[in-house]
């Protein structure tokens, strides 16, 4: 209950910010994107991942002021990044289930981008495969926001329980294989298989492939032979602060 207090005021107290992780094309080095995620400063425990307050913003509603802080400030982040001189990037945001089954999702994107200026072609939704959901409510929702000109793209992807059936129904852009099945890509026969079906999948049904939590060469290594180009992990970039990613992209290119 504490808890929820502070979280209740972490927005209005400026408590909350965002750290973003680069994803790199691996045969140019190029950025081509980055994820927003979610970070709270807070002023007794220190710094708070959002594995230990999502759940509870989920629980008690927070999510949804949260949530629309998180879109808004990703938004205006990629508008100060353009200001600053760097190229436009995709810039990617988690969604909670309840955010994306929220009836004003996409009102709220549509003000967020009119008043961002940001050009919807480099904004991107992750949404996660184990929501339980309506789906042709879903449906809808990704079919309005691809109306915007915004993208969705499936976390995770492998560890819910019904995302052959999610990429045969949704016209998603991309899929995001998770970490667990990279982090054992070289030593794994079933992983790399595993691994090597996604991406032929998505290639044939002409989805974007990202791979999660890449940590060293030879996993790298092992994705480009499998056809797999975009990486994003701590092998090339750990999630930096807006000014911090902005050093570091002008120092990489
Ligand atoms: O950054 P980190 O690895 O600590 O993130 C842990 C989890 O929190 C991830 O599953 C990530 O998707 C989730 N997360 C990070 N930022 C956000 C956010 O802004 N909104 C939601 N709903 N989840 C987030
Ligand atoms: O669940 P989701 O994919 O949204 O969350 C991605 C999380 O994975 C982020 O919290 C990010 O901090 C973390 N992450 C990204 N790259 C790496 C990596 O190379 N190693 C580890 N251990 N975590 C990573
Ligand atoms: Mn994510
Ligand atoms: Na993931």
């Amino acid at each position: 209950l504490l808890l929820e207090n502070d979280l209740r005021q972490a927005i209005n107290r400026d408590e909350l910010f965002l750290v973003y992780q680069g994803q790199v094309d691996a045969r140019t080095g190029n950025i081509v994107g980055v994820e927003a995620l979610i970070r709270w400063h807070h002023p007794e425990k220190g710094l708070l991942s959002p594995a230990t307050f999502i759940p509870l913003a989920e629980k008690t509603g927070l999510i949804f002021p949260l949530g629309d802080w998180v879109i808004r400030t990703a938004c205006e982040q990629h508008q100060e990044w353009l200001k600053a001189g760097l190229p436009p990037i995709k810039v990617s945001v988690n969604l909670s289930a309840q955010q994306f089954l929220k009836q004003d999702l996409v009102q709220t994107t549509a003000n967020v981008i009119r008043q961002s200026g940001i050009d919807p072609q480099y904004l991107e939704f992750e949404i996660t495969e184990s929501m339980t959901m309506d789906y042709s409510y879903a449906e809808n929702v990704i079919k309005e926001l691809k109306n915007l000109g915004v993208g969705v793209s499936m976390d995770d992807f492998g560890t819910g329980y019904s995302s052959l059936y999610y990429l045969k129904r949704f016209k998603i852009d991309a899929i995001k294989i998770d970490k667990t099945f990279i982090d054992d890509l070289c030593r794994e026969n079933d992983d790399a298989t595993i691994v090597q079906t996604m991406i032929v999948m998505a290639e044939n049904l002409g989805l974007r492939v990202i791979a999660e939590g890449v940590e060293d060469r030879g996993q790298l290594d092992y994705l480009m032979e499998l056809g797999c180009y975009f990486i994003q992990g701590y092998y090339f970039m750990k999630p930096l602060s807006g000014n911090k990613f902005m050093e570091e992209y002008t120092n990489i290119v």
